[in-house]
C-alpha cells in the first residue's frame, strides 16, 4: 500500500513557534503544526503551502522542509508519511483569536497560537512531538519513524538527525 502524503508546517520567530488547536478531525484538541493532505497534481511544498494558509491565514514563500516523519498504527497497515517544513518569515495575518475573529474561528479548523520556545505545550501534542520538537528548535534536520498503539502510546521507533533529507 502506498503512504499517505500529509504536511506539518511550524512558522517560527527566534523565540517563538506558532502552533494551532486542531478542533475536529484527526489529532482533534492536539496542538501541532498546520498541514494536512497533499492532494492530487499539487507538489509536497504546494500542499503544504496551501495547508498553511487554509489554516492559519498566511502566505510563506520560504518554506523549507527540515523532517520526514513515519507514522503506523498498530492494526493499520497505512503508514503516514509526514513532511515537515519551517518557515522564519510570512505574508498576511494570523487568523488568531482576539474579539473580532471569534465567531469565524469558531467554525475553522485551527485555532492559531505563539507558544515561547521553552513553553511548547508538548503534554497536549501528539507523542512523538516530545522527541523530535527539541531537534527542529535548534535548527537539524531530522527523519523518524514512529510506531502508535492507539493515539496516545508510542511502542516503538527510531530517530535520526541528519545533514540531509
Ligand atoms: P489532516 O488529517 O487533518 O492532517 N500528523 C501528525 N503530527 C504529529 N506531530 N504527530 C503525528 O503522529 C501526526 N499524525 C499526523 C499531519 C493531519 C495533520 O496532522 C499531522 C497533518 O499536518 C501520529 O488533514
Amino acid at each position: 500500500m502506498l503512504n499517505k502524503l500529509l504536511t506539518l508546517v511550524l512558522v517560527r520567530e527566534p523565540s517563538r513557534v506558532l502552533l494551532g488547536l486542531k478542533k475536529k478531525g484527526f489529532g482533534e484538541g492536539k496542538w501541532n503544526g498546520f498541514g494536512g493532505k497533499v492532494e492530487p497534481g499539487e507538489t509536497i511544498l504546494e500542499g503544504a503551502k496551501r495547508e498553511l494558509l487554509e489554516e492559519s491565514g498566511v502566505v510563506s514563500n520560504s518554506l523549507e522542509e527540515i523532517g520526514l516523519l513515519k507514522f503506523e498504527f498498530v492494526g493499520d497497515p497505512q503508514i503516514l508519511e509526514v513532511h515537515v517544513f519551517t518557515s522564519n518569515t510570512f505574508e498576511g495575518e494570523i487568523k488568531e483569536s482576539d474579539g473580532s475573529t471569534r465567531i469565524f474561528l469558531h467554525f475553522a479548523e485551527m485555532r492559531p497560537q505563539w507558544f515561547y520556545t521553552d513553553k511548547i505545550p508538548l503534554h497536549q501534542m501528539w507523542a512523538d512531538d516530545k522527541y523530535w520538537f527539541p531537534m527542529f528548535l535548534k535548527g537539524s534536520k531530522f527523519k523518524g519513524y514512529f510506531l502508535f498503539e492507539g493515539h496516545e502510546k508510542i511502542v516503538k521507533y527510531q530517530l535520526d538527525e541528519v545533514e540531509k533529507l
